[in-house]
């Protein structure tokens, strides 16, 4: 059966079992793949983002509906390759070097990926030279930094200043607790959100 309603509740209850049921009995059913990820996975991270931006979710309720897009996503992924539906864009993301506070910039990269953006995640502690050598390689058209420390704030202007010496054409975007739009405007980044679910309209607005 399809059901591509229930399938976005399923995502913004969290149900990963029926996310993944009904992602199943849709592509069985004979419905588009790209369908399936913008009426069923993205519609309910739509719902999800913008109850994020609210305070009618919190972080581990966002948490776990990530989890059940993350499992849908599995098995959604093959039958987009095969259609060769492409993604909104390609962003790299990581936290600067020195820090390894990853729990929000994972609450990034997976809201990104319910928005359809394909993820490339560098984890913690990752030099300027990584970031611009991933960027330079996936051909990314973002480039997306965390930081929670305020020590660690100035791995963002280096690798921010990095790239642009490499001459690569990639938007930047840079969030974390200590973070702000002038720390954003001061180090040359393209943008700065305050939470996961601004960063997705950010993303979408920088590359559009
Ligand atoms: Co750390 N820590 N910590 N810590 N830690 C803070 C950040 C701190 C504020 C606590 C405090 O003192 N009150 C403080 C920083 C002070 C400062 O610099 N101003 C601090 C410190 C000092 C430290 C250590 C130095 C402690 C020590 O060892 N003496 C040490 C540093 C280690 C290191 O990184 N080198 C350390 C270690 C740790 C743990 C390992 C124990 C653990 C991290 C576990 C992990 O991440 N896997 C930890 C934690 C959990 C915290 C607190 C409690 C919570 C951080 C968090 O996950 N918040 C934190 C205190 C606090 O914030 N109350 C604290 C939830 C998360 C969802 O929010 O990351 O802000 P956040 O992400 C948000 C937005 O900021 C935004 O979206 C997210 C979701 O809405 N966002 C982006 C984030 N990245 C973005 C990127 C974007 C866009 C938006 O675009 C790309």
């Amino acid at each position: 059966m399809t059901d591509l309603k229930g399938l976005a509740e399923a995502i913004i209850r969290g149900d990963m079992n029926k996310a993944c049921e009904l992602t199943t009995a849709a592509i069985d059913g004979g419905v588009g793949a790209k369908q399936v990820l913008d009426d069923g996975l993205v519609a309910g991270m739509n719902v999800v983002g913008e109850a994020f931006k609210k305070n009618e979710m919190y972080i581990p309720e966002v948490l776990i509906a990530a989890r059940a897009m993350k499992g849908a996503m599995a098995i959604l992924e093959p039958e987009l390759i095969k259609a060769g539906v492409e993604p909104v864009a390609k962003l790299v993301i990581g936290t600067v070097a020195g820090d390894l506070h990853d729990i929000g910039k994972n609450l990034v990269a997976m809201m990104m990926k319910g928005a359809g953006f394909e993820v490339i995640d560098l984890g913690v502690d990752v030099s300027a030279e990584k970031f611009v050598e991933e960027v330079k390689s996936s051909g990314a058209q973002l480039l997306g930094m965390s930081a929670l420390l305020t020590t660690t704030m100035p791995s963002m202007e280096k690798a921010v200043k990095a790239v642009k010496e490499a001459g690569i054409d990639v938007k930047i975007m840079i969030g974390g607790a200590p973070v702000t739009q002038n720390y954003a405007d001061k180090i040359g980044a393209d943008g700065y959100s305050s939470n996961a679910a601004s960063a997705v309209d950010l993303a979408r607005e920088l590359v559009a």
